[in-house]
């Protein structure tokens, strides 16, 4: 009889034997094969609609590492307690294995590009991990009357463990290496653009106050999607299929995109699950190709009022055709004069101003189906998000920060609006219960970009103060002050900041 504890650790090294040999055997195989990712992308999938905005919200950016870590935490767990299980002659631990990989295979069936072969390396981990329970809680690798024979126990459980582990690092990086589109993107020379955008004036970022800049650099760029490893498409392997109510289907290759008039924009980018005063929004100089001019070659039936377009991993994402028919959706290909960064949808993603990213902005993009909004459904308004997604008139504090200590004497606010498509007009700041006075307006470079603000003001009482934000459209529409949550088409309300004047 081996003790509690030899069979717990006999479980765990059990459990990083299965996973780490399943993810190395999978190099050879290719990323669809890897049931971590398959597993994790399950998870993402079938998490409730608002658990995952909460995630996003709360989280951001950081939602995938705590998706990992908690899913590690787990596989732990239920190791421990399959090992704790197992006995010679009542293996309840291994079957546990063996149901977890049956668990696993489905999921690596469910990834858009996997074939029946992809399943053979978590079948492989599943049967090791087998192995090296039975062999770890067998009696006869423990004879109690052996004196070391409880430090040996351990010691090979404990060896398991760290063999397990370095595989799956090791699968990690030679996945990494041998997927990886980095190179091929830093080969990639932008093709020169016919038609450039507008210089941008300095004047577009007021003086005296430290905010974001006008245009946002790669790495500042916020990041949303649902891709648990980014995925790793070379411009020889993409393809852009368009189909559907067309004339006659297309499938562009990456060359084949030379044909069409590159142009530049300056377009912001941001996501419906942003809250109020929330980070999710950001500004680039966009190059690439007019969807509409590859549209048009395929002949877009008038009966049709969407297009549903799907990335390489299988996201899809709904838009109004006329958003696409119009002259400045983009089929982008480089971001502030760079190739896209692979987060952001190496080799080609849509650029859409005027709509949240969710209904539009399909990083990795290969498939454009023409069709209705009445035929077909994209990601997130399946999962309950509204079908259309037209960017709300929004605002946002930047400077004080909440909590921010402000010095008597003068000072500068200051912060961001934007209402995609219409253009920010005015933009006004109350403090405390005061009136709303009008803040001052960095120069408006264009409807599709976000606008900054500055407001000259004057600390004199010490103490707790808030400061209120409010922008008005090019329409007249003033935002309310009405809060409303992200779901389901975006947030509404003003921004507000507590500050201390000291
Ligand atoms: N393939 C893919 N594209 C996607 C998403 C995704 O999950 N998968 N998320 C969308 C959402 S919700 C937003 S807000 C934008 C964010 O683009 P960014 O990460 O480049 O800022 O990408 C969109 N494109
Ligand atoms: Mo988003």
């Amino acid at each position: 009889m081996t003790t509690l504890g030899a069979r717990v650790l006999g479980g765990v090294a059990a459990a990083a034997t299965a996973v780490g040999v399943a993810g190395l055997t999978a190099v050879a195989f290719g990323p669809e094969a890897d049931v971590r990712t398959a597993v994790g992308s399950s998870v993402i999938e079938l998490t409730p609609g608002p658990v995952k905005e909460w995630a996003i919200q709360t989280l951001g950016t950081a939602n995938k590492s705590v998706l990992t870590i908690a899913v590690l935490i787990v596989v732990a767990l239920l190791a421990a307690v399959a090992g704790a299980a197992e006995r010679p002659r009542r293996p309840v631990g291994s079957a546990m294995i063996v149901a977890a990989a049956v668990l696993g295979c489905a999921a690596v069936l469910s990834r858009p590009n996997s074939t029946a072969v992809d399943v053979l390396p978590t079948l492989i981990g599943a049967a090791c991990g087998v192995a090296v329970l039975r062999y770890l809680t067998s009696p006869r690798r423990v004879e109690p009357d052996a004196p070391d024979a409880g430090r040996r126990a351990s010691l090979l459980g404990l060896g398991f463990l760290a063999a397990g582990t370095v595989s799956g690092v090791a699968g990690v990086v030679l996945t990494r290496l041998t997927t990886a589109v980095t190179g091929d993107r830093e080969a990639f020379a932008l093709p020169a653009v016919d038609e450039p955008a507008a210089p941008i004036p300095p004047s577009v970022q007021p003086a005296g106050v430290q905010l974001p800049s006008f245009v946002t650099s790669n790495a500042d760029f916020y990041r949303i999607d649902t891709a648990l490893t980014v995925p790793q498409l070379s411009r020889a392997d993409w393809q852009l299929r368009i189909h559907g109510m067309v004339d006659r289907e297309i499938t562009y290759r990456f060359d084949d995109l030379d044909e069409f008039e590159v142009v530049e924009e300056v377009v912001t980018l941001t996501c419906v699950s942003n809250p109020v005063g929330g980070d999710l929004v950001s500004n680039a100089v966009w190059t690439g190709y007019r969807v509409r001019d590859l549209l048009a070659r395929a002949g877009v039936s008038e009966d049709a009022d969407m297009v549903l377009s799907q990335s390489v991993d299988g996201w899809t994402a709904g838009t109004p055709i006329d958003a696409l028919t119009g002259a400045d959706a983009l089929l982008a290909v480089g971001m502030n004069g760079e190739p896209l960064p692979v987060e952001h949808g190496y080799p080609a993603r849509l650029v859409v101003p005027g709509l949240y990213g969710y209904v539009s902005a399909t990083k990795w993009v290969v498939d454009l189906e023409v069709t209705r909004f009445d035929r077909a459904q994209a990601y997130w308004t399946r999962l309950g998000w509204a079908e259309r997604g037209p960017i709300k008139t929004a605002s946002r504090v930047d400077v004080p920060r909440a909590g921010q200590d402000v010095p008597v004497g003068p000072t500068v606010f200051g912060g961001v609006a934007w209402a995609q498509n219409r253009g920010i007009r005015t933009v006004e700041v109350r403090i405390d219960d005061g009136p709303w006075q009008p803040a001052t307006l960095g120069d408006g470079y264009s409807g599709q970009t976000w606008r900054m603000w500055s407001f000259d003001w004057e600390a004199r009482d010490p103490g707790l103060h808030t400061i209120s934000v409010r922008a008005t459209d090019n329409t007249g529409y003033t935002q309310t002050s009405e809060r409303v949550d992200p779901v389901p088409d975006g947030a509404t309300g003003w921004h507000t900041i507590t500050f201390a004047v000291r």
